[in-house]
């Protein structure tokens, strides 16, 4: 009798034993945005962590901290490479100044499903983890092209005696047409479109109506080009540090994220009539001007890129280029 209850207090122990080292299995990592809260990078976020942990209950927890308010955007790069958050909703325009290689991924032309298959992955994630201290984690915006937004009338693609906003994305080649630009977070842009800082900005084919840009914008100009891309990051450490049965579970729902993306040419094409409603005009060019000005865009952009970072350049180019 004795002996059979100290061996059921034993058995007692161990199970309680058991659930605390469970419990303790459970990993919460902090995320904060680049991009504000309301608009449509973190809207089509939010569903996805609050599914990620309905599920990852005992496993994995994503603590959704805010956006630039929390950290400005320009920061957030390198506040992911220290440690100071786990994760991170970004783009690499914002943060070459942890690594200028970090605006490469704009020049990608090939979804990101082929690029996991075609190594562009894990050629990114090569560069993210020696330079970025980061994993690459997801692509979550694709299809959405980068347009000119002005309230100055063109005839040609020529941007003399204009002031255009910019990032990183847009630099070299809004330069090579004769802009002078200004370097803001998106925070900035109406403020600077209401007090005539601008005449106009970069931004992709959608999400202008999300901050009223559309109130301070007469044209946009088309065609797009490159392709603003919008990924969770994550600190390195951080990563290594998650035990299988976290990182098999992250990895699941990050490639469920993806397969979402399909949601973005619709996006698109909702917000271009979105956009003509609002009375935003169309500039267009002859097809030949059209094309050699998006040619021009990508010659730009990696020949920007070859000068900062050949060798990364060269890799890069080859695996992310129809
Ligand atoms: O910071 C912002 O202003 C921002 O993130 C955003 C996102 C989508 C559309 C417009 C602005
Ligand atoms: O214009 C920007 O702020 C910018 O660089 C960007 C990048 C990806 C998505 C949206 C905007």
């Amino acid at each position: 009798m004795k002996r059979r209850l100290l061996t059921q207090a034993t058995a007692l122990v161990l199970a309680l034993g058991a659930t605390s080292a469970t419990l303790a299995q459970e990993v919460t990592l902090r995320l904060i945005s680049g991009f504000a809260e309301n608009g449509i990078y973190v809207q089509r976020l939010q569903p996805w962590i609050n599914k990620v942990n309905a599920e990852g209950k005992g496993v994995l927890q994503i603590n959704f901290i805010g956006g630039p308010r929390a950290i400005p955007s320009f920061e957030l790069g390198n506040a992911v490479k220290t440690g100071v958050v786990d994760m991170a909703l970004n783009t690499g325009a914002f943060y070459t100044n942890v690594m200028p290689e970090a605006d490469f991924l704009k020049l990608t032309q090939i979804p990101v499903a082929e690029q996991r298959k075609n190594g562009a992955f894990d050629a990114i994630n090569k560069v993210w983890n020696e330079k970025g201290n980061m994993q690459y984690l997801a692509r979550m915006v694709e299809n959405q092209p980068f347009h000119i937004y002005t309230n100055k009338k063109v005839d040609k693609p020529d941007l003399a005696g204009q002031k255009i906003r910019i990032t990183p994305v847009y630099r070299d080649f809004f330069q090579s047409l004769n802009a002078s630009v200004i370097t803001t977070p998106p925070g900035e842009v109406y403020t600077a479109l209401e007090r005539g800082v601008v005449d106009g900005y970069g931004w992709p084919i959608g999400g202008i109506f999300d901050f009223n840009w559309h109130e301070k914008t007469k044209f946009r100009i088309d065609p797009g080009f490159y392709d603003a891309e919008v990924s969770l990051i994550m600190n390195l450490p951080a990563y290594k540090k998650l035990n299988d049965t976290q990182r098999n579970y992250l990895q699941k729902q990050l490639l469920a994220l993806e397969a979402e993306n399909t949601f973005w040419a619709r996006y698109g094409a909702d917000e271009i009539a979105r956009q003509t409603k609002a009375g935003i005009q169309t500039i267009t060019f002859d097809a030949a001007t059209s094309k050699a000005f998006r040619d021009k865009a990508y010659d730009i952009g990696w020949a920007g890129a070859a000068k900062q970072s050949p060798e990364v350049a060269a890799r890069f180019k080859a695996l992310f280029s129809k």
